[in-house]
């Protein structure tokens, strides 16, 4: 790595976190499980987007993944034996409600409950996220998210979950990163349903951020502890290039960030989302009443950050520059913002192409304890892939992603020294999985996964990650 372009992410060793800090690791439900047409489930938009040809990296799909529905045990003892205080995962709402609306499938209620039960057997705390991108088809088939009725559908599939294991889980997470699954699964059509109309992906966040608040009203009437209610966003930290840049800046930051804080948080829509998306949609789906139901009061915001972007608006003459990271996805994830280019960031890079940034996460952190006072915020991902070898010995010493993750920890303390409310940080992710459009071409675990034989090696990050919990110092 360039050690000028690193110069104010500092790898500051023997930090202490303190005796509370959770730290944990993330997975979600598509991109693990496997097994998608055992026990009753139905398949999901991604099951359907990623066979269908020419959509996913070398026509991977999500049919065996990690197969973690068949090595539940398995798994939950390695994240014991790396010390995890906390696991985050997603339920797969086509394993519980199969049709999107009616019948609840008890088979897929029974898997979430051996996995609730075996994370607490093992003294680990589950954290659940109701929602990441797995949509039921059927619900697609009616209209997707773009769709008032699906808001409405997750409210009821969040309540039969909440009723099941609302007993026993410590955070619910409504949404992870709401801005893929409308931009991405809308706009550009980089992910499923792979659709690309500008107003249907402001419509999905609409319903997006309805399904949110509409979700953790049913879990409240539902569940009988009392748990954290949390949603989990992916920041655009972005930083503006030339004249310009200051303009671009705000254009993608009403698109990406305040289209979803500022409703969840405030209770409103940016003024200027509103403005520079007039063109594209009047926003009439905003009925009344939608609003305050979406304003839910919160106890923890999920962050998730990788790296940064930089922006300025497009002259016009030049060929666009489009590197955010999805230029080799489709069309364009930014309704509205036609005008803004995305250009080229320094590096270092990870093997997705992405920056590395530490000092942005330091940054969003301090900017949303300013913007949302009193709202304590939990790292809900964080983490890099990077091409790992195997040795002769079967091992896989991968120091970029230890780097990366000290970095990023160090950023996490500094925002905490200055006073931010930081609770956790779960690395992304647990294993190698399903990195939705890249397929299997792109590794982020800390475990391995060989996809021939479905073993799991812990990498050399998952050792450092398990001394870093056991410590809760930053080690070397
Ligand atoms: O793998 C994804 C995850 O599903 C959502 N957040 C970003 C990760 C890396 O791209």
């Amino acid at each position: 790595m360039n050690p000028d372009v690193l110069r104010n992410d500092y790898r500051d060793t023997g930090l202490m976190f303190g005796p509370d800090f959770v730290f944990g690791s993330a997975t979600a439900s598509y991109q693990i499980e496997g097994a998608v047409a055992a026990d009753g489930r139905r398949p999901s938009i991604w099951d359907t987007y990623s066979h269908t040809p020419g959509k996913v990296w070398n026509g991977d799909t999500g049919d065996v993944a990690c197969d973690h529905y068949n090595r539940l045990d398995e798994d939950l003892d390695i994240m014991a034996s790396l010390g995890l205080d906390s696991y985050r995962f997603s339920v797969a709402w086509p394993r519980i409600v199969p049709e999107g609306t009616g019948a609840v499938n008890q088979p897929g209620i029974d898997f979430y409950s051996r996995l609730v039960d075996g994370l607490l057997e093992r003294g680990i705390t589950p954290v659940a996220t109701l929602y990441h991108w797995d949509l039921p088809q059927t619900l697609e088939d009616a209209g997707g998210w773009p769709a008032r009725a699906t808001a409405e559908a997750f409210a009821d599939y969040a309540a039969v979950v909440g009723r099941a294991l609302g007993d026993r889980v410590a955070t619910w997470t409504t949404l992870n990163e709401p801005w893929c699954s409308a931009y991405l699964g809308y706009g550009s059509g980089a992910h499923a349903p792979g659709r690309t109309d500008g107003a249907d992906a402001l419509a999905a966040v609409h319903h997006l951020n309805l399904a949110h608040g509409l979700g953790v009203q049913a879990l409240r009437s539902v569940v009988t502890n009392e748990p954290d209610y949390s949603v989990t966003l992916n920041f655009h930290v972005l930083r503006g290039e030339g004249e310009t840049g200051p303009a671009a800046m705000q254009k993608i930051d009403a698109l990406a960030n305040r289209a979803f804080t500022h409703p969840i948080l405030k209770g409103e829509y940016p003024a200027d989302l509103i403005a520079q998306t007039a063109e594209v949609t009047d926003w009439a789906f905003v009925r009344p009443g939608d609003l305050e139901a979406i304003n839910q009061p919160l106890d923890v915001l999920g962050v998730n950050y990788y790296s940064t972007a930089r922006v300025r608006l497009w002259d016009g003459v030049s060929p666009r520059q489009n590197s955010d990271g999805h230029k080799d996805m489709g069309g364009s994830p930014w309704p509205g913002a036609s005008d803004v280019e995305f250009v080229p960031q320094p590096g270092p890079y990870t093997d997705m192409g992405w920056n590395i940034e530490p000092a942005g996460l330091d940054e969003l952190l301090g900017a949303l304890h300013e913007e949302f006072p009193g709202l304590p915020l939990m790292i809900t991902e964080n983490g890099a892939a990077f091409a790992d070898t195997v040795t002769d010995a079967g091992d896989i010493h991968d120091p970029d992603r230890i780097d990366y993750l000290h970095r990023h920890l160090a950023a996490v303390h500094r925002a905490i020294a200055r006073g931010v409310d930081v609770r956790g940080y779960f690395v992304w992710s647990l294993f190698d999985n399903f990195e939705w459009g890249y397929g299997y071409s792109k590794r982020f675990g800390i475990v391995r996964v060989d996809y021939d034989t479905l073993q799991r090696t812990p990498k050399d990050s998952a050792g450092w990650f398990a001394e870093l919990v056991a410590s809760h110092r930053l080690h070397a």
